[in-house]
């Protein structure tokens, strides 16, 4: 018998989307390290994308993130992602990288710039159209470094206003996800900051926009789990960008800085209904800026796959049983029995069972393809954040 075959045909509803910036170089504000391979348009990051869904059957999306991977034929790229096994995912806008926004996009209190960093995301809901996306993820980096810089006051309203003419844009079937962060790159306030201003911000648009929750983007020892289970119950889990930290923002591979903390999540997840739901999405958001990207992706879709699995074995009887005893210990052993249960022979024999290879990493380092970007893949501009 194994472990998982009272939960193998839950565990299948697991769909993970892949970041297209996590395949382009990265760094940090002291170093990008550019990687042999890496690919040069959005139909090469599509392709690796897509290597990952091939060895786990765990990614079958990929994010764009627009100017970055801006094509001129996005039904091109969408027909190439089906050619590889995949489909294009949520087009994440992007007002950060301008020197108009240094002072803020849609808050700024020049009507210019404010109306520039609205018409990037009418332009943004066009490529939707193309791509046939339903999410459009709104990121913001707008704040102030200094007290007394701007009025925080009138740029939480002007932030309302801008998100009302975006929301009006959307489709029937589309939705917009607005992502918080508590601080970066603005040191002093941030426009967005918490999951309590998102929701704010999307409950006044309607019942089409919903909040991102990036487990990087909160203060250190924050309980992210009852975020999780705060915004499920108020309906307005919309995504998550998956990675982990040890400080800030590392945006390191989920689950390898706390496996605890990625298990408590999911379990809350499962908990409130959003597990297998289409409601909210599971996206990764990260960059490997030293590692192998291919299979830093392939480490981290297997990561969340594993504390799915072990979130999905907690007992719920017999937790609803010790939590209506009062029985704290018997409460929180249940928790621990399901988060130490090792999965990983059981989840190989899933995979094998689905024709997937027991062992994606080594299955990927044995296909060849690493070798073959590296060789093919000479001349052009590499891809990177920023680029
Ligand atoms: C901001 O830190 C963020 O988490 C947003 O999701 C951006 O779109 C993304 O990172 C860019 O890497
Ligand atoms: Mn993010």
């Amino acid at each position: 018998m194994n472990v998982l075959d009272p939960i193998a045909d839950r565990l299948s509803a697991l769909a993970i989307e892949l970041p297209s910036w996590a395949f382009g170089n990265s760094g940090t504000r002291f170093r990008v390290f550019a990687q042999k391979g890496v690919p040069r348009d959005p139909f090469e990051k599509v392709s690796d994308a897509a290597q990952v869904h091939r060895h786990t059957g765990l990614a079958p999306t990929v994010a764009l993130h627009i100017p970055w991977d801006t094509v001129d034929d996005y039904t091109a790229l969408a027909a190439h992602a089906e050619s590889e096994g995949v489909k294009l995912g949520t087009i994440n806008s992007n007002t950060f990288q301008d020197e108009d926004y240094k002072l803020g996009s849609v808050t700024h209190c020049d009507d210019r710039i404010r109306q520039k960093a609205i018409d990037h995301h009418f332009e943004c809901i066009d490529v939707m159209h193309q791509t046939g996306s339903r999410d459009l993820k709104i990121w913001l980096a707008d704040g102030t470094n200094y007290p007394g810089q701007d009025d925080m006051r009138a740029r939480q309203d002007r932030l309302s206003d801008s998100l009302q003419q975006i929301y009006a844009r959307l489709g029937d079937d589309q939705r917009l996800v607005l992502e918080y962060k508590f601080f970066e790159p603005a040191f002093y306030h941030t426009d967005v900051p918490d999951w309590g201003t998102s929701f704010a911000q999307v409950s006044a648009l309607g019942s089409k926009a919903m909040v991102c929750l990036d487990t990087g983007h909160h203060a250190p020892g924050t309980n992210i789990e009852f975020i999780v289970m705060q915004l499920l119950r108020l309906g307005r889990l919309g995504s998550f960008d998956f990675n982990s930290r040890f400080y800030a923002d590392d945006d390191l591979i989920v689950g390898a800085a706390d496996p605890f903390q990625l298990f408590r999540i999911l379990a809350e997840v499962i908990r409130g209904g959003g597990f297998g739901s289409p409601d909210v999405a599971f996206m990764l958001d990260q960059c490997h800026n030293i590692e192998d990207k291919i299979p830093g992706q392939i480490r981290s879709v297997l990561n969340v796959q594993e504390m799915t699995a072990r979130a999905l074995l907690i007992d719920g009887d017999a937790l609803a049983a010790a939590q209506r005893a009062g029985d704290v210990l018997a409460a929180n052993g249940v928790l621990m029995d399901a988060f130490q249960t090792d999965v990983r022979p059981a989840l190989a024999a899933w995979r094998a069972a689905r024709g997937l290879p027991e062992d994606p990493m080594r299955a990927y380092a044995e296909s060849g393809y690493s070798e073959r970007i590296v060789a093919d893949r000479i001349g052009g501009t590499q891809a990177g954040w920023g680029a």
